[in-house]
Parts: structure tokens; C-alpha cells; sequence
């Protein structure tokens, strides 16, 4: 049975949605964007008091690289807390003049294939046939500086292979997708990930640069760390993705650099454990990060 803090099956987080558009109509709708590429359906949840007016949109995606677990994990509490918390509907809630776009698998088939047995645990790209090996890296796939830094160009690499092309995956054009159509209105794009607790922001490409707005990207990352660790939680190291290390072809560059969203991070979530985040840490970690994304909320609504 499905329980938000626990790491249940993609079927499973489907009926969860289905459910939540279901009971609260007037809150959360499901925007079907297309399939991956083997077919599964893939859903941006919208979550909103007032769709009409135009808010000003913070963008969540989670589990492009799919033995992240705790990623989706994070990415559908964020989702549980904004829609049945019973003071969502009042002022000054994060949702009061905000709307949220969250997308919370963004690599089903990944990640049901590193949930089928022991030895697919580590699988980290999507399930694309490329000759006679499997799978692309999808946070090296995004057209901004496609490839050239931090990739491989043989599609057996089994961590950071590129793609083909860029966009070469249906699971990355469906984010772009979402980036473009609403890019007047995302004033936030956050991608989850695991491990580390870091929260970094472009360039991830290059670490010899720093975008013009750096500081204000640097500042925001500071004061949401700031109130993870107050809730109880490590703080985040807050650096440029690049100067962490450059790869290029990230969702969080093509987001700020090619969308023009104003503020973009990759989120590293925990630290310890690696990829197998307990499923029993999950129900005190959880609120910890939730915390971190009210005060995304509360300042991006003061500053759009
Ligand atoms: O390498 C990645 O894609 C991310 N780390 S992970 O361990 N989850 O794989 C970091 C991406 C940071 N952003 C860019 N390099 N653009
Ligand atoms: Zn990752």
C-alpha cells in the first residue's frame, strides 16, 4: 500500500496522483505530457488555488537518475504537504499567490528497472536502446553546451553517457517541454537528486565561470540550507555545480541559460548511506527538506 514515506512503485505513485486530482480538484490537476520510452505515462502535477491569474511558477522535478530514490520520495511529500496540510488554503501559505509544477519521476523506466532485483539496483540512465547497450545519462542530454564537459560518447559507459544527440530522450524533451511552454512564468526550476547535500546552481558546465547573478543564486541556496539545518537537517554546501565538477548537459544550466529561468539548483538530497537512503530515516529526513522549500516559496514570492 502506498505510504509517503516509503519508496513505493511507479504504478503505485500513479494511483497516489490519480487519487489526490480526484479528491482535491480545485487544487491539483495532472497535465499528461507523453510517455517514456517504454511507455510509461508521464504526468506534470500542478498544484494551484487560483490557475487563472498567471502566479508565478516554482518548477520541481525528481529521479532523472533513477537509483536516487530518495529523490521521488521527496519530490511526492513535497506534493503531500502542499495539498493536504489544512493551512494550505490560507494567506501567507506557500501556495497563497504561488503555484507549483512538479514532476516526480522523471525517469520511470530507470527507475522500475532498478527496483527489479539486486543487481539493477545502481542503474542510473534511461532504458533507450543505443546499439547494443542501454540507457543515457538524462542530466547529460540537455541541449545548453551539449557535451562538452563531463561525458562520455560510448553509450556503454554506464554513468554519464550523452545521448546521441541532445534531446535525444523523450524523458528530457518532456522537462524541456515544461520549461519552454511555461518559461514567462517558472521563476524556480529545482532538480532533486542523491547523495551528498549539496545544493549547487549554474554553471555546471564549466567551473571557471560564474553566471553574472551568481550572488543572488548563492544567497537563496544559503538561507534555504539555512532553515533545513534549523528544522534539524545538515546544511547544504551551496557552490556552482561546476565548481563541484563540470558536466555539461544538465537540466539545471539548460533551465537557467536556455529557458531563462531565473533561479536553478540541483538538490543533492542526504548525506550518508549513498543511494540506499533507509526507507525508515525517510519519515524525519522528509519534513527537514520540506522546510527548505518554504522558504524557496516565501522568497520567490516576495521577489516576483
Ligand atoms: O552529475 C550529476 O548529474 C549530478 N550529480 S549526481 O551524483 N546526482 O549524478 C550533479 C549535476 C550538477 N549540475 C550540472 N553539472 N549541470
Ligand atoms: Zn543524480
Amino acid at each position: 500500500k502506498f505510504n509517503v514515506f516509503q519508496y513505493n512503485s511507479f504504478h503505485m505513485i500513479q494511483d497516489y496522483l490519480d487519487t489526490m486530482a480526484q479528491r482535491y480538484p480545485n487544487l491539483v490537476t495532472l497535465e499528461t505530457l507523453g510517455n517514456s520510452y517504454e511507455g510509461r505515462r508521464m504526468q506534470l502535477v500542478k498544484i494551484s488555488t487560483n490557475p487563472s491569474i498567471g502566479n508565478p511558477v516554482i518548477f520541481v522535478d525528481a529521479g532523472v537518475h533513477s537509483r536516487e530514490w530518495v529523490a521521488p520520495s521527496m519530490a511526492i511529500y513535497l506534493i503531500h504537504r502542499l495539498v493536504s496540510d489544512p493551512t494550505t488554503k490560507l494567506p501567507g501559505h506557500e501556495l497563497d499567490g504561488l503555484d507549483w509544477y512538479i514532476l516526480p519521476v522523471v525517469n520511470p523506466d530507470g527507475y522500475e528497472y532498478s527496483r527489479a532485483s539486486k543487481s539493477n539496483r545502481m542503474w542510473r540512465k534511461t532504458r533507450s536502446k543505443n546499439g547494443k547497450c542501454y540507457g543515457v545519462d538524462g542530466n547529460r542530454n540537455y541541449g545548453f553546451k551539449w557535451a562538452v564537459s563531463g561525458v562520455s560518447h560510448d553509450p556503454c559507459h554506464k554513468e554519464t553517457y550523452a545521448g546521441p544527440n541532445a534531446f535525444s530522450e523523450p524523458e528530457t524533451r518532456i522537462v524541456k517541454d515544461i520549461m519552454i511552454d511555461n518559461a514567462k512564468r517558472i521563476k524556480l526550476y529545482v532538480s532533486l537528486h542523491a547523495y551528498g547535500q549539496y545544493l549547487v546552481y549554474p554553471w555546471g558546465y564549466t567551473g571557471q565561470y560564474l553566471p553574472p547573478e551568481w550572488k543572488k543564486l548563492d544567497r537563496l541556496a544559503k538561507a534555504v540550507s539555512e532553515k533545513v539545518q534549523r528544522a534539524g537537517g545538515k546544511p547544504f554546501k551551496v557552490l556552482s555545480a561546476g565548481k563541484w565538477y563540470a558536466a555539461a548537459g544538465g537540466s539545471d544550466d539548460f533551465a537557467f541559460g536556455a529557458a531563462g529561468i531565473p533561479y536553478s539548483y540541483t538538490m543533492e538530497l542526504t548525506d550518508g548511506f549513498e543511494f540506499s537512503f533507509p526507507e525508515s530515516l525517510l519519515q524525519r529526513t522528509l519534513p527537514q527538506f520540506y522546510e527548505g522549500f518554504r522558504e524557496f516559496g516565501t522568497q520567490i514570492k516576495n521577489e516576483f
